[in-house]
């Protein structure tokens, strides 16, 4: 090698260096994801809420998390402040689907990406968020009224049920209610005689199914449940009422969370459908490519599946949530 080519080459290792350097600097810089959580009402809220932190952690993501306690206007003040402190992303599941407009066209204005997981808002302009990812909640009402209308094949007359609907204005009550009646509606045998909210919770799950026992007594067969804590807590208002849940009243819920499988294995609850709460990689993902600029799916949907009781003792210890 001549000298005039050594020279050469030292200085392209040199300049290699020197422009590398800022890039390794630019590579430690941690993303940052501004997270707002609906809040803690439910077991699977808990455990989307694990996920969350879990693989923040493990994508060596900064996560600044936020708890709405189940209130809008908490969300909104949180991703306020996520847009203050200059986020690169903001994630949140919208507790209802309405009113997000103004808050997400703020974060539009700051060039803030925003993703939604889990739950999607009704606004009719879609380029206010990036990607909404999570279940298919229609599709999850329709796997319950599949099964029960598969379940009451070859017996006669009403079936009268009564519906305990998650939190109001929320996509998911919204959804598995419409699903849920689209299937049973082609027979006029199956009536919801009763429906009201129980806000996701156990307690109010529980509060709820003891008026509609009250008003309607030994008339219930079925109970729908839009998520297993609150038919867990409805479980405990039928034995108190005298009553054998999942015998006397047949029992359906959303979620297929674990105390779900227990109360299947225990032979309280007749079925759940699937609901993953383990959103939390595909988020991470989502956020890095987003960073760098890469473009990410519109609509990402979970899959999911349906576990009746029979199956629940032989699924359980597969279960991750
Ligand atoms: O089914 C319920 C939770 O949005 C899918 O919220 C979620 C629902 C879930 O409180 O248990």
């Amino acid at each position: 090698m001549t000298l005039k080519k050594r020279s050469l080459l030292t200085a392209a290792v040199a300049l290699a260096f020197t422009s590398a350097l800022p890039l390794t600097a630019m590579a430690q810089k941690k993303i940052v994801l501004g997270f707002s959580q609906v809040g803690a009402e439910s077991e699977w809220r808990t455990a989307n809420t694990e996920s969350i932190k879990a693989s923040a952690k493990e994508a060596g993501i900064e996560l600044k998390f936020s708890d709405a306690q189940q209130k809008q206007e908490n969300q909104i003040k949180a991703i306020r402040a996520f847009i203050a402190q200059k986020v690169d992303v903001i994630a949140f599941s919208p507790v209802v689907e309405s009113g997000w407009d103004t808050v997400l066209l703020e974060a539009k204005a700051a060039k803030i990406p925003v993703v939604l997981t889990d739950r999607s808002v009704n606004s009719k302009d879609t380029s206010l968020y990036v990607s909404f990812m999570g279940s298919d909640f229609t599709e999850e009402g329709r796997k319950a009224g599949r099964w029960l209308v598969d379940k009451m094949k070859g017996t006669t007359g009403d079936v009268n049920i009564v519906e305990l609907q998650g939190t109001v204005g929320s996509a998911p009550a919204i959804d598995r209610k419409k699903g849920f009646e689209e299937v049973i509606k082609a027979d006029p045998r199956f009536k919801i005689i009763r429906s009201q909210t129980g806000d996701f919770t156990r307690a109010k799950g529980k509060e709820v199914m003891e008026a509609f026992l009250k008003a309607e007594g030994k008339k219930i067969n079925v109970l729908y449940a839009h998520n297993d804590d609150m038919a867990i807590g409805a479980i405990q208002a039928i034995e108190e009422a005298g009553m054998k849940p999942a015998k006397d009243i047949t029992i359906i819920s959303i979620d297929a969370v674990k105390g779900a499988f227990e109360a299947m294995i225990a032979g309280k609850l007749n079925v759940s459908v699937e609901c993953s709460p383990l959103l939390g990689p595909q988020l991470m993902s989502a956020t890095k490519d987003i960073v760098a600029g890469k473009s990410v799916p519109k609509r990402i949907v979970t899959e999911e599946g349906i576990f009746p009781m029979e199956v629940a003792a032989k699924e359980f210890p597969k279960r991750k949530y």
